[in-house]
Parts: C-alpha cells; sequence; structure tokens
C-alpha cells in the first residue's frame, strides 16, 4: 500500500513536471505549431531539435562556417515552408508565444542574421518556395522569396535569350533577403540595383494577413525594397521587370600585378570607370597571388568586363577613354546574356547552364568576414601601395571594387531606402575567407579585418561612414535581440546604412508593426521603442 502511493506520487510529481514543462513557452509554441490546421499540415514541415535531420536541415543553407559550430545557439525548430498557410500560422503561433522569428531564404548572411539569435527562436525557411513564373508578353516575372538567382536566371532564359534581371554575381543567393536588401551585380550602371526594377510584392505582415503593393501601401512597399524585408514582414514572392540585353555581351578579364603597373591602370579606374558608357561595368577584383621573384606574394588587381555589346563595338570605346587597361580583342569573349552569368561566377570552362538550378546540398566549407566602403574620392596612388602592404598580409582577402554612376547616379536616393547613389565612385566589398578552424583562427581574422578597414578609413566616406546592408556587418553597430529600447543603438547603423532614409524607415515600421514582433540584431526598431 504504501508502495503504492509512494509511486502514485512520484507519479503525480513527474505528470506536474511534464505539465510545467508544456506550459513554456517554448513547449507551447510548439505545440500551437502542431495543433494549427493548415490545409497541408505544418507538422510535416517542422524540424525539432529531436528530428533526426535537424542540423542537416539548418545547415543546408548557412553559407558561412562561422556560424555552424555546436557552440552556436540552435533554433528551438525550423519551419520549411511550403505554403503561405505555413508562413501565416509560423507568425501567429510565434508572435502569441514571444518566441522571434528568424527568415531565412538563401542563406548568406554575413553574420547569419536569418538563422541564429541568443533568445528562443524559430527559423522560418522560405527554400521550398522557388517558382519562377517569367511571362515575356509582358516582360515581367514573379519570383518566389526561396528560389536562387541562378534558377531565376535559367527561367529567363528558357523564354527568352535577349531579356535578364539586375541582380548578384553570386547565383546561390536567395531573391527573399538579396533583393530587399537592395541586390547589385554588374548590370548596375545600366541599369540600377534589383529594388528599381521590382514592380509588386507579396509579403505576410505581424498579424498574419497577406498583402500586395496595393494592400500593403506604397510606405511599405518603398521599405521592403532596400529597407531589409526582415524589419517588415516575411516576403513570399516579388513581381519583377526584366530588361532587355543584346544576344551576345562582350565579358573579358585582364589582370595587372603590381610587378606590372597596376598602380597606375587602378588609379586611372577610379577617375574612369564610374563615367564610362552605361553599358560598360568594369570590377577591379584584388587578391593575394604567387609573385614571379622569389617566393613572395604580390597583389593582382583583375579587371573583369561586362559590355552590353559586340566586341567590335568595345574596343575603339576602351582604347579611347582607358587605354592603360591595355584590352585586346584575345581577352574579349562574345557570349549570350545567360552564359556571362556563369563566367562571372567563375565556374570551371563548359560547365553546362543547367548548373544554374543546382543548389549545393552543403555550402562551401569557408569561414568568412565582410564589410564595406563607399569612395567618393580617388584614392592617391601612392595610398595604394600602403593599402597593398597590408592587404598582402592577408594572404586569402577578395577586395572587390565596384563601380557607380550610370544609372545609379541618376535615381534619387530617396527613391528606395537604398541612399548610395550620385557621388560615388565606388563601393569596396571587403571579403575575408579562412579555412583554419577555432575560435584563435576566428578571433585572427575578424581581427585582421577590422584593422584593415581601420586603414581605409581616410579613404571611404565620412559622416556617416556609408554601409551596404547587403554587406551585412554588426561591427558598424547592432542591438541586443532581447533590448527594448534600441533607437539609439539603431541610429548608429540606420544612418551609416539608410543615411536620410533612415527615418521614413522607422515611420513605415511604427505604422505596420508597432510592436516590434520582427526584430534583430540590425532591424528597424519602431519609434514608441519596443
Ligand atoms: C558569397 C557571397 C556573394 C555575394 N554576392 C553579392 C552580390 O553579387 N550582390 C549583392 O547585392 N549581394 C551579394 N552578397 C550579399 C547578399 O546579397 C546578402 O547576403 C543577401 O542578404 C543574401 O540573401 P539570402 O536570401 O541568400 O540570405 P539570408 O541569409 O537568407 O537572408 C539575409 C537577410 O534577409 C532576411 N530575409 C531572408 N529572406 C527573407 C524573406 N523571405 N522575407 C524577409 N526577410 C528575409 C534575413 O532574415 C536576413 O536578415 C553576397 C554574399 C555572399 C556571401
Ligand atoms: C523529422 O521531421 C520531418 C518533418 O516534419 C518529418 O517528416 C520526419 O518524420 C521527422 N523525423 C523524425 C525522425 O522525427
Ligand atoms: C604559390 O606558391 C606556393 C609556395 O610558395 C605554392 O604552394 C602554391 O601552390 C603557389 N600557388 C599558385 C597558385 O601557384
Ligand atoms: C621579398 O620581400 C622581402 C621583404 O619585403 C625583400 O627583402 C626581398 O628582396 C624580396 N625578394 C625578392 C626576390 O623580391
Ligand atoms: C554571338 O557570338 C557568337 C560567338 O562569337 C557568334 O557565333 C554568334 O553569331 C553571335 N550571335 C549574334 C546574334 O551576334
Ligand atoms: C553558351 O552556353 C551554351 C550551353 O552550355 C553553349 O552551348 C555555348 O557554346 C555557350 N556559348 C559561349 C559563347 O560560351
Ligand atoms: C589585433 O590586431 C592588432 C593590430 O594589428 C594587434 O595589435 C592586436 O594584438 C591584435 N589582437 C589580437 C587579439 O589578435
Ligand atoms: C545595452 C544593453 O542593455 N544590452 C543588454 C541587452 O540584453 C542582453 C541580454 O539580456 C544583455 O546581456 C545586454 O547587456
Amino acid at each position: 500500500m504504501e508502495t503504492f502511493s509512494f509511486l502514485l506520487s512520484i507519479i503525480t510529481i513527474m505528470l506536474s513536471i511534464l505539465q510545467a514543462a508544456s506550459d513554456s513557452p517554448n513547449e507551447k509554441f510548439l505545440n500551437c505549431l502542431y495543433q494549427s490546421k493548415t490545409p497541408n499540415p505544418i507538422s510535416n514541415v517542422v524540424y525539432t531539435q529531436r528530428n533526426q535531420s535537424f542540423l542537416s536541415i539548418l545547415n543546408m543553407h548557412i553559407q558561412n562556417k562561422r556560424f555552424k559550430a555546436a557552440t552556436i545557439a540552435k533554433p528551438l525548430a525550423i519551419v520549411t515552408a511550403q505554403t503561405e498557410s505555413h508562413v501565416q500560422t509560423t507568425i501567429l503561433c510565434a508572435k502569441t508565444h514571444g518566441i522571434q522569428i528568424r527568415i531565412r531564404s538563401g542563406g548568406h548572411d554575413g553574420e547569419g542574421l536569418s538563422y541564429v539569435s541568443d533568445v528562443p527562436y524559430v527559423v522560418l525557411d522560405l527554400f521550398p518556395q522557388h517558382s519562377v513564373d517569367v511571362d515575356i508578353s509582358s516582360a515581367t516575372a514573379w519570383v518566389q522569396a526561396g528560389a536562387t538567382l541562378g534558377e531565376l536566371y535559367y527561367h529567363i532564359y528558357e523564354k527568352s535569350k535577349v531579356h535578364a534581371f539586375p541582380a548578384g554575381v553570386c547565383t546561390s543567393l536567395g531573391t527573399g533577403g538579396h533583393f530587399s536588401g537592395g541586390g547589385y551585380g554588374n548590370l548596375l550602371r545600366k541599369y540600377g540595383l534589383s529594388v528599381d526594377n521590382i514592380i509588386d510584392a507579396k509579403i505576410v505582415d505581424a498579424n498574419g494577413k497577406i498583402l500586395d503593393r496595393k494592400s500593403m501601401g506604397e510606405d511599405l512597399f518603398w521599405a521592403i525594397r532596400g529597407g531589409g524585408g526582415a524589419s517588415f514582414g516575411v516576403i513570399l514572392s516579388w513581381k519583377i521587370k526584366l530588361v532587355p540585353v543584346p544576344a551576345n555581351v562582350t565579358v573579358f578579364t585582364v589582370n595587372k600585378i603590381i610587378e606590372d603597373g597596376a598602380a597606375d591602370v587602378l588609379y586611372k579606374w577610379q577617375e574612369v570607370a564610374p563615367n564610362l558608357d552605361e553599358d560598360l561595368f568594369i570590377r577591379a577584383q584584388h587578391s593575394v597571388v604567387n609573385g614571379t621573384k622569389g617566393g613572395n606574394k604580390t597583389v593582382q588587381v583583375a579587371f573583369i568586363g561586362e559590355f552590353l555589346g559586340s566586341i567590335n563595338r568595345l574596343l575603339p570605346l576602351v582604347s579611347k577613354s582607358f587605354p592603360e587597361l591595355g584590352l585586346k580583342k584575345s581577352d574579349c569573349i562574345e557570349m549570350p546574356w545567360i552564359n556571362s552569368t556563369l563566367y562571372w561566377y567563375d565556374v570551371p570552362k563548359g560547365t553546362p547552364l543547367e548548373s544554374l538550378l543546382t543548389i549545393p546540398k552543403e555550402p562551401s566549407p569557408i569561414y568568412f568576414k565582410i564589410k564595406s566602403d563607399y569612395v567618393k574620392k580617388p584614392i592617391p596612388k601612392k595610398a595604394l601601395y600602403a593599402i597593398w602592404d597590408k592587404f598582402i598580409e592577408s594572404k586569402t582577402m577578395i577586395m572587390q571594387w565596384n563601380p557607380y554612376g550610370g544609372k545609379m547616379a541618376q535615381i534619387p536616393s530617396s527613391a528606395t531606402p537604398f541612399p548610395h547613389r550620385a557621388g560615388n565612385l565606388f563601393k569596396i566589398q571587403y571579403f575575408l575567407l579562412w579555412i583554419e578552424d577555432g575560435d584563435k583562427a576566428n578571433n585572427q581574422y575578424l581581427n585582421f579585418s577590422r584593422s584593415f578597414y581601420n586603414l581605409m578609413t581616410p579613404y571611404a566616406s565620412k559622416s556617416p561612414r556609408e554601409a551596404f546592408l547587403n554587406y551585412r556587418d554588426i561591427d558598424i553597430g547592432a542591438n541586443h535581440p532581447s533590448n527594448i529600447t534600441c533607437m539609439d543603438k539603431a541610429t548608429i547603423y540606420g544612418s551609416k546604412i539608410f543615411k536620410h532614409n533612415f527615418d521614413r524607415l522607422v515611420q513605415v515600421k511604427t505604422r505596420v508593426d508597432p510592436l516590434n514582433f520582427f526584430r534583430y540584431e540590425q532591424s528597424i526598431p519602431p519609434k514608441s521603442g519596443y
């Protein structure tokens, strides 16, 4: 009898512990998901930490190995949303139970902000929604957030060889994050950013409502085109305007190392590249290579060109305005625009176009740190050498100088939240990568990245030192996702990324998400300071 009542009390205690556990917000949140009645049951697409596939689903779209480590916080669950109602349900359950949400499309965020947080959170993964619906008669397309740029480019090519879309060079980027942060590639001098060519969108707001351009209002439609989608809602799809390209474009690469007079060519490039014909985009990409003498390293600047026209039109144009480049006919290749996307992505020659459709199961295993700068005055030739002395020490940094001007200078700086328009010669991307594991390596490389950025201070934009949202860098300012009052800090990163457009983003945020449900380290806060 005594044993029985003892057992009974044990059982009662255990039940109450279980009850308490099921009362925790985390459990309540998961129950909310499992109990919701969506047409296509959401339970089929929820991966909790107990699920055998949890880590492989999480890692499938982690592009930066820094955020794969076992010591990095993991989400309570990943919802691999297949339908709009999966998105709506996840938002409503998370909101009801005070769980934060991280929205992921392609997972390229430089700081892992689409899948890491140190407060309890769920990852809403959009990769299963990746359709691209191209209508050539109207030269438009609807693109779902989980579609990669490679998929977008390929599906345009299937319908037309003379249409394209201005977006990034890395074809595994997701349109959900890439477009909502601006999105640029080698067509930017002719057609501007991706956001300059978006004409409608479907999003789910903090109330779980699905809105299009008409129902969301022009202010919210303005905000999600460059203000970062994740402060305002979940982007389901974009309607884009395709742009015309000739049946063949011309690509080229001319390499110059320091010893070949790279400094003279690059110095001239700074003045010329932003003022060339809009059909011509020449990126100056720096890397560290083996020198010709001894075992010493040197810097190579690759001048990589995309020209919307023939070799015969290109050569006289370059020899007139940029003879220092020494561009020869044999450097140039004519090819359809779709082939040029693979050329720029630097895949081996002969790689089939269909590779644009294949998404690697596991992203490449590298660690990286990205930073960005805008340059408004040419960097003196002497300074180029000083920059390169330090650059060589990095061994593995890639630095891309991307010329502006053309269409970029014609679009008013308030037309979209992206403010870096007229007055910029070029943008720099600093991409430092490494393969060594461990905290020691992480700290060393992060430290190097920061000291290189410090060295660049005299040559970069000032008050504020501007930054590009898509080159996510929390060094320029960040909030902790659990702090309620965040306007002071938000103003620090917000003014660098958005300049005068930051205030308007705050106004939109205050209207559409006053309780600040959609928040993360670099989100736009509402006025009330939630
Ligand atoms: C190797 C590499 C190359 C790059 N090349 C270029 C380039 O050529 N041009 C360029 O402009 N940028 C480039 N980038 C930067 C890139 O555009 C950004 O990292 C962009 O945010 C990636 O989008 P994503 O969907 O892949 O990333 P994610 O990590 O999935 O998302 C990034 C951000 O967007 C939010 N987000 C994602 N999906 C949604 C959604 N559906 N709704 C609302 N918010 C969402 C996330 O929460 C996060 O804040 C490059 C980055 C890398 C790592
Ligand atoms: C893991 O989650 C998926 C998606 O919800 C489900 O189909 C699968 O059965 C789960 N596997 C295990 C071992 O729980
Ligand atoms: C550069 O030189 C090192 C030896 O100093 C060698 O191991 C490496 O393969 C060389 N790299 C290239 C691309 O030639
Ligand atoms: C290599 O660099 C060192 C240090 O800058 C220099 O002293 C040396 O002369 C260089 N070697 C060659 C072969 O250029
Ligand atoms: C495109 O370039 C290829 C290779 O140079 C050439 O064979 C083809 O005729 C060109 N097509 C057009 C339409 O110019
Ligand atoms: C473009 O790609 C197609 C398909 O892979 C290939 O047949 C063609 O030769 C390529 N053209 C050029 C000029 O590279
Ligand atoms: C970081 O770099 C600076 C300057 O290069 C150096 O003085 C400092 O010791 C480094 N710190 C770490 C932790 O490596
Ligand atoms: C500036 C500030 O208040 N930061 C705090 C934000 O919240 C985290 C976690 O609660 C604290 O650790 C920070 O100190």
